[in-house]
């Protein structure tokens, strides 16, 4: 299968569904749908989405709801970016390619609009319109793991960390905490939710969590390689680099050619979780591969 076809149709079917959740900039107040459209449609790769679409059909056909819950995920993961960039974080000035949402809006309004692209996401997830037949059982579920992944215990757990540990000596295991909680949670739970959502077995969705676990640290530790090579320059030109912000990355520990074995490992393992899924996981093992791509 071409990977980049299967990508280009998911962010198309994604990008649509957004256009029609998200509130038109008609409505009022415009500022904040206006600051909400602009950073969700800056450009993003819709990563996650797209695992929540692959998780369901690796697992079999009903793939009836995985709408609503792939764009929620989006949704949360594009608060965090516009959280992320923010002066009082990591102060970058551009993301996915444009001026980020603080310096086209402003401050106060960018921590509004993170806020409201948090809340319109469980919004979408709690409303039973936006479902087919649900399942109110398996949907609270899914709300609720969601919650626990981008939470305290997950996401924000993992950034609070990372800010404590700038310009600190910190263990590797207070790095692989970090990846695994600020990325990995919300990978590994796009991927969970999809195999929910299609209807997998308890065993089948074990599985795929486990891949979500391989590819979302890999996935982590590509970033942190590309960091600290080539591009490194040119991402700090425009406010960001982890070298720059004194962050811990994965090759500060292991230098860059264990960080790039490393990342090939987790690949390898993520790919070995697929084995019994045959051709229905195809999608997820060229995932694996094109994220293993990314550092060549
Ligand atoms: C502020 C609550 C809060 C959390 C921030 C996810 C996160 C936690 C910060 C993002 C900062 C960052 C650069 C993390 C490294 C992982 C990464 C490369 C995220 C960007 O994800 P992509 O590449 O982005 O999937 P697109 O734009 O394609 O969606």
């Amino acid at each position: 299968m071409e990977i980049r076809t299967y990508l280009e149709e998911k962010r198309t079917v994604i990008d649509e569904a957004l256009d029609r959740y998200l509130p038109s900039e008609g409505e009022y107040p415009p500022q904040i749908y206006r600051a909400m459209r602009y950073s969700i449609f800056a450009g993003g790769k819709r990563l996650r989405p797209i695992l929540v679409i692959a998780g369901a059909e690796a697992v079999g056909d009903r793939k009836e709801n995985v709408l609503p819950v792939a764009c929620a995920i989006e949704l949360i993961h594009t608060y965090s970016l516009i959280h992320d960039d923010l002066p009082s974080m990591d102060n970058d000035d551009y993301r996915r390619g444009k001026a980020s949402s603080h310096k086209v809006f402003g401050e106060a309004l960018a921590i509004l609009t993170g806020d409201a692209l948090l809340t319109e996401a469980f919004q979408l997830l709690s409303n039973k319109k936006n479902f087919i037949d649900p399942d109110p059982h398996q949907l609270i579920e899914i709300i609720h793991e969601i919650a626990l992944s981008t939470g305290h215990a997950g996401m924000i757990g993992g950034q609070v960390v990372d800010i404590d540990s700038e310009g600190k000596e910190v263990e590797i295991s207070t790095l692989e905490y970090i990846h695994t909680h600020k990325t990995g949670t919300m990978i590994t739970v796009s991927v969970r939710t999809g195999a929910k959502l299609g209807g997998g077995s308890s065993e089948e969705i074990e599985l795929l969590t486990k891949y979500g676990e391989k590819i979302g640290l890999a996935f982590q530790v590509i970033d942190d390689i590309l960091d600290a090579q080539e591009g490194r320059e040119n991402r700090e030109e425009k406010g960001g680099g982890d070298l720059k912000k004194r962050k811990i990355t994965y090759p500060a520990f292991l230098g860059m050619k264990r960080s790039r074995k490393k990342a090939a490992e987790l690949i390898g393992e993520a790919t070995s979780f697929l084995k019994s899924f045959g051709q229905r996981a195809e999608p997820l093992r060229e995932i694996a591969r094109y994220i293993k791509e990314q550092e060549q």
